[in-house]
């Protein structure tokens, strides 16, 4: 894809695959749309930006509809065509057995992976039609194609990213604006800290003695995705730490 001029937009920019992606695509000369809801990590990420970036944060919490409609209308007239969407704004809450989870836990994936995926993708959708440009990439994980105990809302909600990808694809025929699902396993970011509500033991322990996927590198196959020649589209991409694989099904006996 020719750099020139492109506009990336990137949520949750501010921490983890986000800010990866950021200092990725800014160093390719890319103008970036940030979306973040502290001013504060916004600045420290613009601060890692090589300094020739052109760049517009996006103040607004994506869960929140109307906010994110008026942050759009404000857009400034040189970042209105956005020619990549990345929906990486997500989180996992807590790793408890359904009959035991917490309901707001369940309520605030559904409004950030799910939701809040939607609200996006249909606000730039318009623009990138008109033009017959534009990619959305979404982040799925392998919690969307494998479940896990205690991954109960989180892997459904990533379920529905790689569907909802999938449909988009249906919806989109023809207008050569590209979707792909992005679906990483394992990845040593600030994940399991959020998962676990600021529990650093348990957050470091889950990344403990072994080689996870790195934010790095879930920005490179991205930065790869994206610049595929216009006429192939990556539909869905599943990455793995080579560490990482499959479970049985476990069977429950009767003898314990
Ligand atoms: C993150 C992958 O396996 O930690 O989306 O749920 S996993």
């Amino acid at each position: 894809m020719d750099t020139q001029q492109k506009t990336i937009m990137i949520t949750g920019a501010t921490g983890g695959f986000g800010t990866a992606l950021a200092q990725k695509f800014a160093s390719d000369g890319w103008s970036l749309i940030l979306q973040a809801r502290s001013a504060d990590k916004a600045k420290t990420l613009i601060a890692s930006l090589p300094s020739s970036t052109k760049y517009h944060v996006f103040m607004a919490d994506v869960t929140d509809r109307d906010a994110v409609v008026s942050a759009f209308k404000n857009l400034p007239d040189d970042f209105k065509n956005i020619d990549v969407l990345v929906n990486n704004a997500g989180l996992a809450l807590g790793l408890s057995p359904s009959h035991k989870c917490d309901m707001d836990d369940w309520d605030m994936m559904i409004d950030v992976n799910a939701k809040a995926l939607t609200f996006m993708t249909r606000q730039v959708l318009p623009n990138m039609v008109d033009r017959a440009v534009g990619h959305i990439v979404n982040i799925g994980s392998t919690a969307g194609n494998y479940p896990y105990p205690g991954g109960n809302v989180y892997c459904a909600s990533k379920a529905f990213v790689k569907q909802f990808s999938l449909a988009l694809r249906a919806d989109l025929h023809g207008t050569n604006v590209r979707v792909s699902n992005i679906e990483p396993g394992a990845a040593e970011t600030n994940f399991s800290l959020v998962r676990f509500k600021g529990d650093k033991d348990k957050a470091s322990s889950v990344y403990a003695d072994t080689k996870m996927l790195s934010a790095d590198d879930v920005a490179d196959a991205i930065f790869w995705t994206v610049n595929c020649p216009p006429h192939m589209n990556v539909n869905r991409m599943e990455i793995m730490p080579t560490v990482q694989s499959f479970a049985s099904h476990p069977i429950e006996r009767s003898n314990g």
